[in-house]
């Protein structure tokens, strides 16, 4: 019998159960979201909520961007994907006050710069650029770029020189701290800014349930585990990014049959 639409219990005791009938996969419920914010705290940014506009300000051509990470909300730094489209570009720091580095995710950048040879960024490829320096970032096909920027800060050490290289090319440094996983460093670690490339082979995690000064930008670009951020446990995979306060409680454990790879900016030493 149904009750208001509502299958009564008598009904459902005298249907054969099938525990072994899988439902079809169901797309998320309305409104639904992995994505979670706490102000002051941490934002976790997950694909289904980024938001995505066109890239303005001077020099930007056929590009969108999506913020993951920025000081309008708390970040002391910026993290945005950039969908650059045929022939696009990525304009010039908002400020020669930005150091910035860009890190090519998908497609092929072609990067010109002041006083230096032109280069090909592909793939798992980087370059930063100090404050003030000249340099022109396009790309013929299209690509997908990962972009940090912050300003400076009076009195923080920093590079002046520009820098480039392939992420997985660069050697593992030993993390400390009885850490196990795979670290490597974009950047001298001199500097007040860094990223790093952090792998984890399924099951590991990282041993120090961390809370430092230092605050971080974290793209998951490989792999699925769980993150704690505060007192909260989250699911994450591909795509997801995180911002973390200094002082934010952060754990991560690597989950499912192969490796986690994400890239953080932090903001050393
Ligand atoms: O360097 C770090 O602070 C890094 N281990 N943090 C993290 O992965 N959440
Ligand atoms: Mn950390």
């Amino acid at each position: 019998m149904t009750v208001g639409g509502i299958e009564c219990a008598g009904r459902a005791r005298r249907r054969r159960a099938r525990p072994n009938r899988r439902p079809p996969p169901r797309p998320a419920p309305p409104g639904f979201t992995r994505a979670a914010v706490k102000p002051g705290a941490y934002a976790l940014i997950t694909p289904e909520s980024r938001t995505w506009a066109p890239a303005g300000g001077a020099g930007w051509v056929n590009a969108s961007w999506a913020h993951l990470a920025s000081p309008a909300g708390g970040a002391r730094f910026s993290m945005a994907l950039v969908d650059l489209g045929a022939s696009g570009a990525i304009g010039t720091p908002p400020s020669l006050a930005v150091e910035r580095l860009m890190f090519v995710l998908d497609g092929e950048v072609e990067v010109a710069q002041e006083g230096g040879a032109a280069f090909a960024l592909r793939a798992d490829g980087f370059a930063f650029f100090a404050a003030g320096a000249a340099h022109a970032a396009t790309s013929r096909a299209g690509a997908g770029v990962l972009l940090y920027e912050r300003v400076v800060r009076a009195g923080d050490p920093r590079l002046e020189t520009p820098v480039r290289g392939v992420a997985s090319a660069l050697p593992t440094t030993d993390p400390g701290g009885g850490e196990t996983f795979a670290l490597r460093k974009l950047l001298p670690p001199t500097a007040a800014f860094n990223v790093h490339v952090m792998d984890f082979e399924p099951g590991q995690h990282l041993t120090t349930k961390e809370a430092h000064h230092n605050e971080h930008g974290l793209l998951m670009v490989e792999g699925q585990g769980v993150y704690r951020l505060g007192d909260d446990w989250h699911p994450v995979t591909v795509g997801d990014a995180v911002w973390m306060a200094p002082f934010t409680l952060q754990w991560y454990g690597a989950l499912g049959t192969t490796r986690t790879r994400y890239i953080i900016y932090k903001d050393t030493p």
